[in-house]
């Protein structure tokens, strides 16, 4: 007959199996494919922490978000819902559009009894805007349902701002004026705390996007920057990419054309690319507490462990800064998903997306279905066999019937006008060479153009940046000419006035959201 003590400990073992799991549901902002896992993982970069999660379970090579922008990423992920299916695809607050009217993740781990709770950005924006977190999901959020995300950034040392969109500098401050280390403090706190299980807890970081303010020890980790392994580009590499392409990457936003042309002019090519990755280790840290945290914790060996990128982010390839294009450093994304007592330390090439977060939780956590079909597809069997057959491709979407589908192999891109770009990314990982109009490959372009959605919504009403994707703006030769008409007089203008792209003793802010 077995000891009281030893029946015990079978009984709470039991218990364990049979209780639900909990989720740590990590959101990283503009995250691209540098994490160690990735083959073309960046050489230079310092993922450590983000290194031992992937040891720990199943980590995707081939991974898309569904739109290379935060809010319409986010929104998808988060509703289990394609842009083309809602028409969100730009800055429409989700709660503007009816079709987004359903259970959100986790709003529905809440609706099945889990207590919710979060810090950061895990949706865009806040709760005032239309966009933020909704007390439908959260029993908890830090700071607040209506501020989501601490803003604090500290004060540039040094401040470098090209003209365009990017900037950076390492800020006078430690890591504890930021606020991401204030997330990772929050939730470190609340699990040493004790959270009531089964839980849904969320952490958004705002690293490594811009600006890419962090303490001048991370940038110190890759100095000198003219050491650091550049970027590979071709010059000529948007020669052979249809107009809407070229529109892409210069021209959807007021400074975009600036970007590069400034950046290249400065020769602040690795200087760019040291400010990004010293953002990428500085948010690694902020990871590594909250994985510290789970660890120490009685809910270790009960937690599935979910961290994710919304979009990539362009280091000057094709000539681009940032996101919001359709080729592979704007759409591939980070994904780990950790099981306890699962397979681990194994990567998965199979093409899937975030959309497919969704349902995978869902399944693993064994909740019934929200009452809403959810559009991604449960990746159980790839946690079980990264090698299972998996019939699906990724698709991504920017703006109105503008998509790459993404396989294993291929990058299929074809824009609202008919334009269009194919790849062999295991022959051309870096997407140089345009394929799309060789008739070799056109039994293969109608195969993947089969997994392009048959139904596009119209853009939805409501954004902040209403012009952005949208077609009705695109006379490309026109806009080509304004863009750089305005963007030389101003330039112009600003060097007159004693233009400067170094300053001393700024205060770093958020100047974008997107
Ligand atoms: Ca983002
Ligand atoms: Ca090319």
């Amino acid at each position: 007959m077995l000891k009281p003590a030893v029946l015990l400990l079978l009984l709470m073992n039991t218990t364990l199996a049979d209780s639900p799991p909990n989720v740590l549901f990590i959101a990283i902002d503009d995250l691209r494919d540098v994490a160690g896992y990735f083959p073309e993982a960046h050489p230079d970069a310092r993922t450590p922490n983000i290194d031992r999660l992937s040891a720990r379970g199943i980590s995707f090579t081939n991974a898309y978000c569904q739109a290379p922008m935060c809010a319409p990423s986010r929104n998808s992920l988060m509703t289990g819902l394609l842009p083309s299916s809602t028409g969100c695809y730009g800055f429409q607050p989700r709660r503007d559009i009816p079709a987004m009217d359903v259970a959100t993740l986790p709003e529905h781990f809440r609706n099945n009894g889990y207590t919710t709770i979060g810090t950061g950005k895990i949706h865009h924006g806040s709760a005032p805007s239309g966009h933020g977190p909704d007390p439908e999901e959260w029993d908890e959020y830090w700071p607040s349902i209506e501020r989501p995300r601490d803003k604090s950034m500290g004060t540039y040392a040094t401040h470098y701002q090209p003209w365009g969109n990017l900037e950076w500098g390492a800020t006078v401050e430690g890591e504890e004026a930021q606020g991401d280390y204030k997330h990772a403090e929050w939730a470190t706190r609340r699990i040493d705390q004790g959270i009531t299980q089964p839980f849904f807890l969320g952490v958004g970081f705002y690293r490594p996007h811009l600006p890419w303010a962090v303490p001048s020890a991370f940038f110190d980790d890759f100095s000198p920057a003219d050491a650091l392994s550049p970027i590979p580009r071709k010059e000529d590499d948007l020669d052979d990419v249809p107009e809407a392409g070229e529109f892409f990457a210069h021209y959807i936003s007021a400074g975009r054309v600036a970007d590069d042309y400034t950046i290249s002019r400065l020769g602040w090519n690795n200087e760019a690319l040291q400010a990004y990755l010293a953002s990428v280790e500085f948010t690694d840290r902020q990871v590594g507490k909250v994985l510290d945290a789970l660890a120490r914790s009685p809910y270790a060996d009960n937690t599935i462990v979910v961290l994710w990128g919304d979009h990539g982010f362009q280091l000057g390839e094709k000539k681009t800064w940032k996101k919001f294009t359709l080729w592979r450093e704007s759409d591939r994304v980070p994904l780990i998903i950790v099981v306890p007592d699962k397979l681990a330390g194994k990567t998965c090439n199979a093409p899937v997306q975030l959309l497919d977060i969704y349902p995978t939780l869902v399944a693993l956590a064994g909740l019934p279905q929200p009452d809403h079909t959810l559009e991604g597809h449960d990746l159980s069997p790839l946690l079980e066999n990264p090698t299972a057959d998996w019939p699906y491709a990724a698709l991504t979407t920017a703006g109105e019937n503008n998509h790459a589908v993404s396989t294993e192999r291929w990058r299929y891109i074809r824009y609202f006008d008919g334009g269009e770009e194919l790849y062999d990314i295991q022959q051309d990982p870096h997407e140089w060479t345009n394929l799309a109009n060789d008739p070799a490959y056109a039994e293969i372009k109608t195969i993947l153009a089969a997994d392009f959605p048959a139904y596009n919504a119209p853009n939805a009403p409501g954004s902040t940046f209403a012009d952005f994707y949208d077609r009705g703006n695109w006379d490309m030769a026109a806009t080509k000419a304004e863009s750089m008409r305005t963007f030389e007089a101003e330039f112009e203008k600003a060097q007159q006035a004693g233009y400067s792209p170094i300053k001393k003793e700024q205060p770093a802010s958020t100047k974008a959201t997107n």
